[in-house]
């Protein structure tokens, strides 16, 4: 029988208090696994611990900045004697800066890089020895349309998720004989406080011309909200997919399908 159960497994999600990961972590939680999660802050923490222990889930919360090696090795130290070994991690941590690229400072560039990217190679690398001593595990990273796509003011962004999609792939090349099966999840936009600023009302009440674009763009003419995501990323930390490695699963309700409706 196939089995999506994630019955005694420890999942670490990063930037988790809300947003996707959240919405990831309360999935896993209903499919059997123990919640790990960190922010970097820890009023964030606290507010996660509540919201988790709101919907039934006791997850465990740390800060952590996933850029800083140090933290992450603590961290993840940490977690193996306090929780136990971590079967399956997703780095979900990320930012957006949206700002035309000749206007962004270098330093702007590098610190969606440093998040977006960086920190979930070292993330990956601090638990990889851990998982290949305990037989395997589940690597999930949370690429983007812009892991395919780019657009006017992302470039930080679309190079960051570009260059995530292929960690993946190469974790996935280096580890696979380890049963360790990594792979990415493409959400398409989705209702998140990142994107809050693309859905915006105008003064006049209107929706927001990005908005409007994006309903034009997917064609189930909708926004993704998080829970769109639970299923997919269920079947990645599961059993289910042990065969499944290297790949990205576009959840985008069909825009990289799609021209778009015509105005
Ligand atoms: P979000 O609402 O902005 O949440 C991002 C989370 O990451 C927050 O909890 C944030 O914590 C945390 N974070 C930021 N920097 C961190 C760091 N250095 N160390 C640890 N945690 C950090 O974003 P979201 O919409 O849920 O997106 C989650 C992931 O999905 C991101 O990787 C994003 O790029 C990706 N994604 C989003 C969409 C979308 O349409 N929303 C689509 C495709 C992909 P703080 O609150 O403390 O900053
Ligand atoms: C943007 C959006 C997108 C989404 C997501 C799409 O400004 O274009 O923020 O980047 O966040 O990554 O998959």
């Amino acid at each position: 029988m196939v089995n999506f159960s994630l019955q005694g497994k420890v999942a670490l999600v990063t930037g988790a208090s809300y947003g996707i990961g959240f919405a990831i972590a309360s999935a896993y939680a209903e499919a059997g696994a123990t919640i790990v999660f960190n922010d970097i802050k820890q009023e964030l923490v606290d507010k996660g611990i509540a919201a988790y222990k709101e919907a039934g889930i006791q997850a465990h919360g740390y800060v952590c900045d996933v850029t800083n090696e140090e933290q992450v090795a603590s961290f993840v130290k940490q977690v193996t004697e306090e929780v136990g070994h971590i079967n399956i991690l997703v780095n979900n941590a990320g930012i957006i800066k949206r700002i035309p690229m000749c206007e962004m400072t270098a330093a702007e560039f590098r610190q969606v890089i440093d998040i977006d990217l960086n920190g979930p190679f070292i993330m990956a690398k601090s638990v990889i020895p851990d998982m290949i001593a305990q037989g395997g595990g589940k690597i999930i990273n949370i690429c983007s349309m812009m892991s395919e796509l780019g657009r006017e003011t992302v470039s930080a962004y679309a190079a960051a998720k570009g260059g995530l999609k292929m960690l993946t792939k190469n974790i996935a090349s280096e580890y696979g004989e380890y049963n360790i099966q990594c792979n990415g999840i493409g959400p398409g936009y989705i209702a998140t406080p990142q994107t809050a600023p693309l859905r915006e009302r105008q003064a006049d009440g209107s929706r927001h011309p990005f908005d409007q674009f994006i309903i034009a763009k997917t064609p189930a003419a909708r926004w993704g909200e998080a829970s769109d995501l639970a299923g997919p990323a269920v079947f990645l930390a599961s059993s289910a997919s042990d065969f499944v490695n290297g790949h990205i699963l576009y959840v985008d309700g069909g825009i990289l399908a799609y021209i778009g409706k015509q105005p």
